[in-house]
C-alpha cells in the first residue's frame, strides 16, 4: 500500500484546490513542487554594469585632465544639489582595480563605461594629453585579465570646457569625431564595442534649454534645435571616424533614452498608437537617427526655427549602427485616437507610483515596449539591441552591521527583468543588459544625494559595500535567469 505522509496529502489537497477558482478552471499548478526553470534569459544572454567617467572617476585634475563643463556647471554655487561636485565622486580613477573586483565578483561579463573626452583632448580638440589615454588603457587591461568585455560610450555629457560655444558650435561636432578617431585607433585593438553619445537629450535639452544640465543655458527653438543637430551630427561622424580608424569586426552604436510609450491596453489599435507615439516622441533623435532624415512632421511644425543642415550631414547621421542601446526607466502611455497623428499621451495621475527619485515612475513594462517599438519600427537597422542601462536610486541606509536591504530596488530591477524576458522570448534581438549602475555615484544635479549603485559607497572613505540587489543580481546572473 502507497503511504502518504500527512505532508503529502497536504500539498495534494492545495494542488486540487489550485486547481479551480470560483468555478473557473485554473493552469494545474502542483504547489510546492519543482517548476519549470521560470523566466531563464537566452544562452549566451550578457549581464553588465553600467557608469559614466564624470560619475564615478574623481580625479578632475589628475595627470592633465582639462576641466569639462560639469566641472564648470557643479562649482557654481546653486547647479547642483547641496554644491556637490565631480572632483572626487567614487575616485574610481585611482580605485578602478577594486571596481574590477566588484564586476568580477558579480560575474558580469560585459562593463559600460564612458571616457572623459577632457583627459584625452585637455582642450577639446588639438593637443593629447597620452597620460589621459594611459589609464583607460590601464581600466581596459584590467578588465580583459578580468575576462570582463568593455562596452564603451566616447561621450557621457562631459564636453571639453575649452570647445568655444559647446554643442552650440558645430566645430563640437568636428572635434568629438576627432577624438572618436584617435581613441578608437589606439584602444580598436583591444576594445571592439563603442557607443558614441548618451541621451542626446540630456547634454542638448536639459543644458541648452531647460538649463538643469550643464552648461545651465534657457535658449530659444531655432538654437535649441541646432544644438540637437550638432549632437547628432556628431554621432554621426564619430560613427564614421570609428569605422575608418578600427579593424573590421568592431561594433559601433549608440546610447539613447528613448521615450518609451506603453499601449495604455495591448490591443491592435492601442499598439499601434504606441508605436507611431514613439516615431513621433523621438524625431528629433533617434528616429532621425534610424531614418537618416528629420521626419516631414518635425520639420513643419519647427517651422523658421528647423536646423540648418550642410550637405552630406544627414548621411553621416543615418550611418548604419551593428547595435542600438536604449537607457530604460520610465514608461510613459499611448492611446489611440482620432487626430491626425492618431494618438494621444496619457496624463499621469498624481498617485502613479514612484521610486526614491520622483521622475521614477514604476511601470516596469516599459522595458519591454521599449524593446518592441523600437524592433517592429526599424527592424532591419536595428540588427541588435542592449539595455544600456536600467535602474533606480534607493533610500539605502547602511546599518551599523553594514547591510542596505534595498529591497525596493531589488523589487524593480526583478520586474523589470521579468518584463525584459517577455522582449527576449519573443524572438526580440535583446543581446544583453547593463545595470545602472555598479557603485552609487554623482547623480549629476542631484549630487550625491540619489544613490543608484548596487554597492554602497561611504564617500567619506570611498569604502565600497555590496547591498542587497548586487547579491541579488549576482544570483540572477549565476542562474541566467531572474531570482
Ligand atoms: C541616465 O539619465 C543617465 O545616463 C545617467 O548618467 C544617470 O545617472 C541615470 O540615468 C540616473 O538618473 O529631476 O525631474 O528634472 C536618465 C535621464 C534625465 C532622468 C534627467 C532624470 C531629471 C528629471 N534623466 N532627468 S527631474
Amino acid at each position: 500500500m502507497k503511504v502518504i505522509t500527512r505532508r503529502q496529502f497536504g500539498k495534494s489537497v492545495a494542488a486540487a484546490a489550485a486547481a479551480t477558482y470560483a468555478g473557473i478552471a485554473l493552469p494545474r499548478l502542483a504547489l510546492g513542487e519543482p517548476q519549470p526553470a521560470p523566466l531563464e534569459y537566452p544562452k549566451g544572454f550578457l549581464w553588465g554594469c553600467a557608469t559614466a567617467s564624470y560619475q564615478i572617476e574623481g580625479g578632475a585634475k589628475d595627470d592633465g585632465r582639462g576641466p569639462s563643463l560639469w566641472d564648470v556647471f557643479s562649482h557654481t554655487p546653486g547647479k547642483t544639489h547641496n554644491g556637490d561636485t565631480g572632483d572626487v565622486a567614487d575616485d574610481s580613477y585611482h580605485l578602478y582595480k577594486r571596481d574590477v573586483q566588484l564586476l568580477k565578483n558579480l560575474g558580469v561579463s560585459v562593463y559600460r563605461m564612458s571616457m572623459s573626452w577632457s583627459r584625452v583632448f585637455p582642450t577639446g580638440k588639438g593637443e593629447v594629453n597620452q597620460k589621459g589615454l594611459d589609464y583607460y588603457n590601464r581600466v581596459v587591461d584590467e578588465l580583459l585579465a578580468n575576462n570582463i568585455t568593455p562596452y564603451i560610450t566616447m561621450f557621457h555629457w562631459d564636453t571639453p570646457a575649452g570647445l568655444q560655444g559647446g554643442w552650440q558650435s558645430r566645430d563640437t561636432s568636428k572635434a568629438f569625431a576627432d577624438y572618436c578617431g584617435y581613441v578608437t585607433k589606439h584602444l580598436g585593438d583591444k576594445v571592439k564595442h563603442w557607443m558614441t553619445t548618451n541621451e542626446f537629450i540630456c547634454f542638448t535639452d536639459l543644458g541648452y534649454k531647460e538649463g538643469q544640465f550643464a552648461p545651465g543655458l534657457k535658449l530659444g527653438p531655432a538654437q535649441v534645435n541646432q544644438i540637437r543637430h550638432h549632437a547628432i551630427l556628431a554621432h554621426g561622424l564619430g560613427v564614421e571616424a570609428i569605422r575608418a580608424n578600427t579593424p573590421g569586426g568592431t561594433q559601433v552604436g549608440l546610447a539613447e533614452n528613448a521615450i518609451v510609450y506603453c499601449p495604455v491596453m495591448e490591443t491592435a489599435e492601442h499598439i499601434e498608437a504606441a508605436r507611431k507615439a514613439t516615431r513621433d516622441g523621438n524625431a528629433p533623435f533617434l528616429t532621425t537617427v534610424l531614418d537618416g532624415k528629420y521626419p516631414q512632421s518635425y520639420l513643419e511644425h519647427e517651422g523658421a526655427n528647423a536646423p540648418k543642415v550642410e550637405e552630406g550631414d544627414m548621411k553621416a547621421i543615418g550611418s548604419p549602427i551593428d547595435f542600438l542601446g536604449v537607457n530604460i526607466y520610465v514608461p510613459l502611455y499611448a492611446r489611440a485616437d482620432n487626430s491626425p497623428k492618431g494618438w494621444a499621451e496619457e496624463p499621469m495621475p498624481s498617485s502613479f507610483p514612484h521610486m526614491f527619485s520622483p521622475w521614477i515612475n514604476l511601470g516596469p513594462e516599459c522595458i519591454y515596449w521599449g524593446v518592441r517599438n523600437v524592433c517592429d519600427i526599424w527592424k532591419e537597422k536595428v540588427p541588435a539591441i542592449y539595455i544600456t542601462e536600467n535602474g533606480t536610486s534607493s533610500d539605502d541606509v547602511l546599518t551599523p552591521e553594514g547591510h542596505v536591504e534595498d529591497v525596493d530596488r531589488v523589487m524593480y530591477l526583478r520586474n523589470h527583468l521579468t518584463q525584459l524576458h517577455r522582449a527576449a522570448s519573443e524572438g526580440y534581438p535583446v543581446k544583453g543588459y547593463f545595470l545602472w549602475s555598479l557603485l552609487d555615484n554623482f547623480e549629476w544635479a542631484d549630487g550625491y544625494s540619489k544613490r543608484f549603485g548596487i554597492h554602497y559607497v561611504d564617500f567619506k572613505t570611498l569604502k565600497r559595500t555590496p547591498k542587497l540587489s548586487a547579491e541579488w543580481y549576482k544570483q540572477t546572473i549565476a542562474s541566467n535567469r531572474v531570482e
